[in-house]
Order: C-alpha cells, then structure tokens, then sequence
C-alpha cells in the first residue's frame, strides 16, 4: 500500500512538528492545495489504501462563502481532534481531501471515522485565497504553537515591526529566510471566521503571521518552506530570550545585528527590507 507523496509528506512534518514540541495533543492543523495532475488522480492514488474515495453522494458542508477564485481547488486537511503524535499511524482517520465549494466544502476521500475538518478551517480556505493571489505556486498553510514564539508574545505586546526587526537582528539568517517580514495579530478567539479574515489580509503581504498568545501559521510552496520559516523564527526567538536571559540587559543593549548590517544582507538578496529605512536605535524592548 503506498500513499501520494502529499501524503508520506504531511505525516512526516506533523510529526516532526511535534517533536519540537510544537504541537502538544490536538494543536496544530495544516493543509496542502493538490496540484492539478493530483487532484485528477485521487480515486486512482487511494485504490487500494486504507483511504475511502467517496464518489458520490457528496454532501456540501456550509462553512462560509470561498473567494470564487479558490472554488474547485482539492486540499488535504488535518482533522479537529488529530493528534500529530499519532496521526502517521492513521492518516486515513486524521486527514481527509476536501473539495471547496462556493459555500464550504465536500469531502472527497478520508475521514473514515467521519472526523471533520480542523476548527480552523476559515483560516485554511482565506489563508490559501490570500496566499494564491500573490503567488500561483503556493500550497502549504501550517499552524502550530512553536514554543519560543509564544513566549515571545507572552513577555512583551509585539508588534509586526518589533517582532520582525527583534529576530532580524539576532540571526544573520533570519531575513535571508523571511525578508518578507512577520505580521502579528493581537490575541483572538480561535477558531473564528475573524481571526482567518485578519490572518489572510497579513498574507497578502506576509508568508509567517504570528497569533499573540497563541501561535504560528506559515505558508510555502510546499511542506519544507512552511516548516522552515517557522523553524527559522522559533530559533531567532529562542535565541533572543537566552540572549536577554544570559546578559540581563534589554535585546538592543547587546552585540546584535544593526539596521545597516540587515539593509547590507537586503542589497545582496536584492529585497527591499521592511522598518529598516528609520535611522533612529530599533526600540529597547
Ligand atoms: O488545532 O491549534 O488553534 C487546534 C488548534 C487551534
Ligand atoms: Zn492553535
């Protein structure tokens, strides 16, 4: 029994998310948008495998309006109630692909236990709609609770400009990685219409929105640049709070990366570097 690839991939990055401790019991949700070749191959790919292809009597599950420009689009989905722990175990249980209709979705093979989609289904559909208006190869939306962001925004109230130049200038790698910068929102309830409609407007300008008190959720053209930005971010924020740890002085009171060391990095990588054009000192936080 052999799986697509979307499939062996997903199962290998919410364990490995997991393992960093990112995705404590049901946290963390992710989805991927199938190509269109895969998308025309799903009942051939699943025959055989502990999927069920569900070929008719599809019934459309009312969630909210789909921007029509993502009408049609297949995407594989993590369940409400999946445990990234386990769900290599029984993707079949904890992943579904699901058909967006102009209203929500249908469901199209998996789920065989009928679970649903994550609670955080608005945002998946606005976070893919947003995303795909600026880049037609995008297809990965993952969020989970990396640790040493959520810390971050527990210590202080970041901003998208704080945030941003904070791990800028504590890991050369950091803007090479996300030069785009990360947009923060102010906590929000989860699992609400209101937190996927402020997170896709952030996505118009963004790949990486971090949710105050909460979490993560990246986008990528496939599973590894999802992981990685959030990997990239989450070791900036780690090494920020050792450093202010460590010293016992504010982050800008040691040895870190300039404004013109990053608009150095920024001229080579040919990218116009946000916040970076104020002179004035990055502010003490
Ligand atoms: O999937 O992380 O934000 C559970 C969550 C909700
Ligand atoms: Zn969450």
């Amino acid at each position: 029994m052999t799986y697509p690839d979307y499939i062996y991939e997903l199962c290998h990055v919410t364990y490995d998310m997991w393992n960093k401790g990112w995705d404590e019991y049901n946290g963390g949700n992710v989805s991927y948008r199938l190509t269109k070749e895969e998308a025309s191959s799903i009942e051939a790919d699943f025959a055989g495998t502990s999927y069920t292809y569900y070929a008719e009597n599809r019934k459309e599950v009312e969630v909210l309006d789909v921007p029509e420009h993502i009408q049609g689009e297949y995407l594989l989905i993590t369940a409400s109630g999946s445990h990234f722990r386990t769900l290599c175990l029984q993707p079949h249980v904890d992943t579904g692909i699901i058909q967006l209709t102009p209203k929500g979705y249908q469901v199209v093979a998996g789920f065989v236990t009928g679970k649903r989609p994550t609670s955080e289904i608005f945002m998946h559909v606005l976070a893919h709609a947003a995303r795909l208006k600026v880049d037609t190869n995008h297809r990965v939306v993952i969020h989970n609770h990396a640790t040493n962001i959520v810390i971050y925004s527990l210590l202080d109230e970041v901003t998208s400009e704080s945030l941003t130049l904070d791990l800028w200038s504590v890991l050369t790698e950091s803007i090479v990685v996300f030069h785009d910068g990360i947009a923060v929102l102010p906590w929000e309830v989860p699992g609400t219409k209101l937190i996927g409609e402020d997170t896709a407007r952030e996505l118009e300008t963004h790949r990486l929105v971090v949710w105050s008190k909460h979490g993560v959720l990246s986008t990528g053209r496939n599973y590894q640049d999802g992981f990685g930005l959030i990997e990239t971010a989450d070791k900036a924020a780690h090494i920020a709070l050792e450093l202010k740890r460590v010293s016992g002085k504010s982050l800008y009171e040691n040895n870190v990366l300039s404004k013109s060391d990053l608009k150095k990095v920024c001229d080579v990588l040919g990218v116009e570097g946000k916040y970076l054009n104020d002179e004035t000192i990055i502010s003490q936080s």
